[in-house]
Order: structure tokens, then sequence, then C-alpha cells
């Protein structure tokens, strides 16, 4: 007997993830989209790009405070990057787990910047840190707003 899957739905989630320049050098794309894949989150946006400096100072509006800000600029406009749009139940939280610690030193094992990465300078991958973040993230990355599509598997990964 087939199983019976609810009709209700699910409280879903938006996240930016983006693979930084060396991710992309590195030939780490398929390694990481395979893992937000696997895990059950749908893709809602992807695009290759470089990035100009005025977008990067955006991007990283946040931290321009900072004493690395100028080389963390130079560095994500430094080659294309992989910009994504992931969606699911608490992908924003699960997607800084999947990524791991800003600190690659401090990353698990099992983790994107624990498996692939060494210094925090270089750390391959970036992941929204909140709701409200991805939020403003995927509004200047992909003003176009996410493609809109259901997977067929929702009911075999959602009870
Ligand atoms: P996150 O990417 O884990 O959210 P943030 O604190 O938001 O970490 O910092 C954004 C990015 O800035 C980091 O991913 C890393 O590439 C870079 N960064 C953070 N701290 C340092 C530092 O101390 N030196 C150099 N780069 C840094
Ligand atoms: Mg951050």
């Amino acid at each position: 007997e087939a199983i019976r899957h609810s009709t209700k739905k699910e409280k879903m989630e938006q996240t930016f993830i983006m693979i930084k320049p060396d991710g992309v050098q590195r030939g780490l794309v398929g390694e990481i989209i395979c893992r937000f894949e696997k895990k059950g989150f749908y893709l809602k946006g992807l695009k290759f790009i470089t990035v100009d400096q005025s977008f990067a100072e955006k991007h990283y509006a946040d931290l321009s405070a900072k004493p690395f800000f100028a080389g963390l600029v130079e560095y994500i406009i430094s080659g294309p990057v992989v910009a994504m749009i992931w969606e699911g139940k608490g992908v924003v939280a699960t997607g800084r787990t999947i990524i791991g610690a800003t600190n690659p030193a401090a990353s698990a094992p099992g983790t994107i910047r624990g498996d692939f990465a060494i210094d925090i300078g270089r750390n391959v991958i970036h992941g929204s840190d909140s709701v409200e973040s991805a939020r403003k993230e995927i509004a200047l990355w992909f003003p176009e707003g996410p493609v809109n599509w259901q997977n067929s598997l929702h009911p075999w990964i959602y009870e």
C-alpha cells in the first residue's frame, strides 16, 4: 500500500548560497551543489557571474568596518562565482551547518569548509546567516526573484 502523504504546507525558507571564486577555480561547483541537492533542498535560482567592486561591497556592507574588508572584496571579485537560491525547511540554519564554521580550522570534517578549505580568507563558500539576511541577499543577487517550480519528489522528502 502506498504511504499517505500529508497535504499540509511546509514552512519553507530560502537561503542565498554563493560558491566563491576559489571554489570555482578549485573545481568544487559540482560537489557543493551535490551536497545541497542530495540533502533534499530545492534549487530555486542559479547564476554564474563575476561581480564588480561596488556590488561586492554591497553584499558585505555589514563588514565594511572590519580590517579584512578590502581583502574580502578583492577576493570576491577575483573571478566568477556561483550564486544560488536554495529552498527547504530550515535551510538557512542547516545550510550554515553544511558549510561549516567561518574559519576552516574550526570547521568539522564533513562540512564543506572542513573538507575543502584551510584559510579563513579562502573558505570556498558563502551562506546567509539568518532568514532576514537571506531575504536581503536574494533581493540583491536575484532581483528577478526565484525560479518558480515544484519538485515532484516533495512527498518523499517531507512527511
Ligand atoms: P561567514 O561567511 O561564515 O558568514 P562572516 O563573519 O560573515 O563569515 O565573514 C564573511 C567572510 O569574510 C568570511 O566567509 C571570510 O571569507 C571573510 N573573513 C571573515 N573573517 C576574516 C578574517 O579574519 N580574515 C580574513 N577574512 C575573513
Ligand atoms: Mg556572514
